[in-house]
């Protein structure tokens, strides 16, 4: 399928180390995914579902232990412990390499190798990066069809260049003590070995699209961040388009499909991305984003007809489904997918279930992955090499206390500092206790493929070099009364804070200023139509001195361990806890 010498030089070796008993190479053929199909479904990779509910649909069951990204397991390979800062884990490359050398060795044998070029980003434009991930799974080949442009489209565009990022990835045993997740910025290569699981297996996404990227962004003045980008039209046509970032299963894929409430009459919304964004200074001095990806990989769980109407829709018809309940009629079902659950079913570990058993029927981070094309919003402009002008970045995070619904940053500098500082309570998303609150700054912290603090510097100069950067803002939707319930409807009704969003843009709303930056006034947010009385309303947009004082504390705790903090950042620190002291 290719000349290009390096790739060739580099597959001879793997095949060489890894002995694999046959090699496949995807060339995105319609004939070829069919074959792929076939061959998961007699491994039991996949198993079919009811094929006339859910054309084209089937159902991948993961290893019971192999649920979610690892981040203890993930590291960086940069020369330096200080290279990848406090809050990646470091892994020596040459060591690195050494113990990949003994764990791939043979570890194909008897098996299929598969050689899967992909392009992240738009064929043909300059943006777009070319990578090969070489694998043993059929469920990430089949996987890598939907969430990346896969096969002679990469190695055409490739042609004989050296430009290629090098993805080698093994199931392995699942042995979770030799789980390594790897990531070679400086060579652009990523090893995975013993998981099968989303963002561990499928290269392009996380490891590529994230890490791998941000550490070339940081030297090509560009970003790379885990953000969903959608485009917001007003009655006028008038579209502006938002970036935001919130931590995994946080929200992002939700208000990428956002639809308006119907207060909101003539406004129209368009998805460009729900999970990253590659954004770069565009001639005209704004900064512009595409999402590198093709397909989406979305939180099943919450995801109804009446939370996201859009993604249902979407993944009505050629989607595999990882982890949910299969149901007596061979379909899908998840927690929050229906008021009612269905009486019977087979839970995602393949076991028998009822709604009195009292497991959940889909493991919390079960998933789908689906074309992103299907999307019944999918933006006109999906596919503009050029991607879409930013007019606002959204930072966000899940706090049950103490955050407001919304508020502004009061400059660039602020607004670095507003997505350094994030916090957000720990989900299902990755191993680990669910619920616990931690720093996730600009929902990068396990994304990040350098010292986070040169990060922020890469953030601040970021200000310098655009000229007119978006405004930055951030949201809470997921405050909680005294007795566990959330206070914000939110979902569709997120769209009211989007609406003020986009007034401040064209500094047409009011706001006021206090302590964590601009916020608006309970008049200015329309919330006709939620239910909400105003008491909770104002609740939702109150601030607590005692809670904002922890968060300055926790400031101080968190960025203490990072050696190569900007001085503006710290000067942000302080000034924030002088603002709220003075309150
Ligand atoms: P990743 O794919 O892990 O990056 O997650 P994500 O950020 O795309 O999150 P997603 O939109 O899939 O939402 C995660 C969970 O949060 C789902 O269970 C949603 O139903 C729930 N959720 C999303 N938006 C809201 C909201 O506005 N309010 C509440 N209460 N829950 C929400
Ligand atoms: C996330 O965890 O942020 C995801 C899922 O989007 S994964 O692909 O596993 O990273
Ligand atoms: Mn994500």
């Amino acid at each position: 399928m290719t000349n290009n010498k390096e790739v060739l030089k580099w597959i001879n070796e793997i095949t060489e180390l890894t002995k694999p008993s046959e090699i496949i190479w995807i060339d995105g053929s319609e004939e070829q995914k069919k074959e792929i199909y076939r061959k998961a479904l007699e491994s039991g990779d996949l198993m079919e579902l009811n094929q006339e509910k859910l054309p084209g649909c089937y159902l991948h069951r993961s290893n019971p232990k192999d649920t979610a990204r690892v981040e203890d397991r993930t590291f960086i390979c940069l020369p330096t412990k200080e290279d990848v800062g406090p809050t990646n884990n470091w892994f020596e490359p040459e060591e690195a390499k050494s113990r990949m050398n003994k764990l791939f060795n043979g570890v194909y044998s008897g098996r299929t190798m598969y050689i899967i070029p992909f392009i992240m980003g738009h064929p043909n434009s300059e943006f777009g990066k070319i990578g090969f991930e070489i694998t043993d799974s059929l469920y990430v080949v089949a996987s890598m069809m939907i969430m990346t442009r896969v096969g002679k489209v990469a190695t055409d565009m490739l042609k004989d260049s050296i430009d290629f990022v090098k993805g080698l990835h093994s199931v392995g045993t699942l042995d979770e003590k030799e789980k390594y997740i790897l990531h070679f910025p400086e060579e652009k290569s990523i090893i995975s070995v013993n998981s099968g699981y989303g963002g561990n297996a499928l290269l392009g996404k996380k490891c590529l699209s994230l890490r791998i990227a941000s550490y070339l962004a940081q030297k090509e003045n560009w970003l790379a961040e885990h953000m969903l980008i959608l485009g917001i039209q007003a009655p006028n046509g008038d579209t502006k388009y938002v970036a935001a970032a919130f931590p995994s299963a946080c929200g992002k894929t939700n208000l990428a499909m956002i639809n308006p409430p119907k207060e909101f009459e003539g406004y129209k919304t368009f998805t460009i991305g729900d999970d990253i964004a590659w954004l770069r200074i565009g001639e005209d001095g704004r900064l512009w984003a595409v999402n590198p990806e093709a397909g989406f990989f979305g939180v099943a769980p919450g995801t109804s007809h009446k939370s996201n109407y859009n993604m249902m829709e979407t993944i009505s018809k050629n989607t595999i489904y990882t982890n949910v309940l299969q149901t007596e009629d061979n379909t899908v079902w998840w927690e929050g997918m229906t008021d009612t659950p269905p009486e019977k079913g087979t839970d995602w570990k393949g076991q028998p279930w009822t709604p009195e058993s009292g497991e959940k029927g889909a493991h919390p981070n079960s998933r789908f992955t689906a074309p992103a094309k299907q999307c019944p919003c999918v933006s006109p402009e999906f596919d503009n090499p050029n991607g879409v002008p930013i007019s606002a970045i959204i930072f966000g995070g899940r706090r049950s206390k103490g955050v407001p619904l919304v508020y502004e940053a009061m400059n660039w500098e602020h607004g670095v500092f507003t997505g350094a500082s994030l916090c957000s309570e720990t989900t299902a998303a990755a191993e680990g206790n669910m619920g616990r609150l931690r720093h996730d700054p600009m929902a990068m912290l396990p994304f990040c493929g350098y010292n986070m603090g040169d990060y922020f510097a890469h953030w601040l100069k970021m200000g310098d070099l655009v000229e007119n950067p978006p405004k930055i803002f951030h949201v809470n939707w997921f405050g909680k009364d005294d007795d566990g319930n959330f206070l914000w409807p939110g979902f569709s009704d997120n769209f009211r804070i989007l609406d003020w969003i986009m007034k401040r843009c064209e500094n047409k709303a009011e706001y006021t200023e206090t302590a964590l930056g601009y916020m608006p006034y309970a008049k200015d947010i329309n919330i006709e139509g939620t239910g909400l009385d105003e008491e909770t309303f104002d609740k939702c947009l109150a601030l607590d001195k005692e809670a904002l004082l922890q968060s300055a504390d926790s400031y101080d705790e968190f960025f203490k361990d990072f050696d190569r903090l900007p001085q503006k950042i710290k000067e942000q620190i302080s000034n924030y806890r002088k603002r709220v002291e003075n309150m």
